[in-house]
């Protein structure tokens, strides 16, 4: 018989935490995959965020630390600049990248730093309850918007890949989905080019955005949230290399 799939690996065989439908556990094997593909295992550091996938280091099987929320980018700066032979890669959320971490972030791609970023956007805070985001779409209802987001009092959705993009230090900006098997192997190419970029030693940080579901906190089936990703999110977050 052939052997057409296998796991990875870099990802450990142990039960997931994820709900079901969770965009998080697509992301983690696709890490997974490109690290054996490209050999760099026993050099790969990644840095685990506050948020549902606090516990990434459960599934990923390279070294990984665990930072305060938001502050993966000033850690990982650390962490390369003083091991300059290592992959360096942060895992963060929304709430993690685009809320408390937004200064992390920005001064990470103003200085240049020589980092790979994956940006997990779920439209929520999904692992305190499902609040509000500054990602989260106008008229969507979360815990703390529960008349739908309104830009009057919350605001407009942050488009926090179109801002990176125009940092010079900034030398690759995709955003991708993770919502059908087309945009996973769309997805995988870019999170690949962004490690590929480091090993070849450029100068600059690479993020890759990726539109990822919670069904759990947009109370929809999996199925639906699936939907949701390609008719509702993909409007205010457009796929695409946005630089690089
Ligand atoms: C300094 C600090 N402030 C607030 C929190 C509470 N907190 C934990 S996870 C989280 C948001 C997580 O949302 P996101 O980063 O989008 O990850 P998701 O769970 O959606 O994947 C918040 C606010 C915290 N742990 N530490
Ligand atoms: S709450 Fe949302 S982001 Fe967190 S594990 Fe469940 S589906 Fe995933
Ligand atoms: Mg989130």
């Amino acid at each position: 018989m052939k052997t057409v799939f296998r796991r990875t690996a870099t990802y450990k065989d142990v039960p997931t935490h994820y709900c079901p439908g969770c965009g998080h556990g697509i992301v983690h094997r696709l890490i997974a995959e490109i690290i054996d593909e490209l050999g760099i295992r026993d050099r790969t550091i990644g840095i685990a965020p506050v948020g549902c996938a606090v516990l990434a280091y459960n599934y990923l099987d390279v070294d990984m630390i665990e930072v305060a929320h938001g502050r993966a980018p000033a850690v990982a700066t650390g962490m390369k600049r003083t091991n300059p032979d290592k992959i360096i890669f942060s895992y963060q959320g929304d709430g993690d990248l685009a809320a408390i971490g937004t200064a992390e972030i920005i001064h990470a791609a103003h200085r240049a730093e020589q980092l790979t970023v994956i940006f997990i956007n779920n439209a929520v805070f999904g692992m305190t309850g499902g609040q509000m985001a500054p990602t989260t779409v106008l008229g969507q209802v979360t815990a703390t918007t529960q008349k739908g987001r309104q830009t009057t009092n919350e605001g407009y959705p942050l488009q926090v890949s179109e801002v990176l993009a125009v940092l010079p230090g900034a030398i690759y900006i995709e955003r991708c989905s993770v919502h059908n098997p087309a945009q996973i192997r769309k997805a995988k190419k870019a999170i690949k080019h962004a490690f590929e970029l480091q090993m070849g030693g450029t100068e600059g940080l690479s993020l890759v955005e990726v539109l990822s579901s919670c069904p759990t906190y947009w109370r929809m089936t999996p199925a639906k949230a699936m939907e949701w990703i390609e008719k509702e999110m993909t409007k205010v977050f457009p796929l695409g290399r946005l630089k690089g």
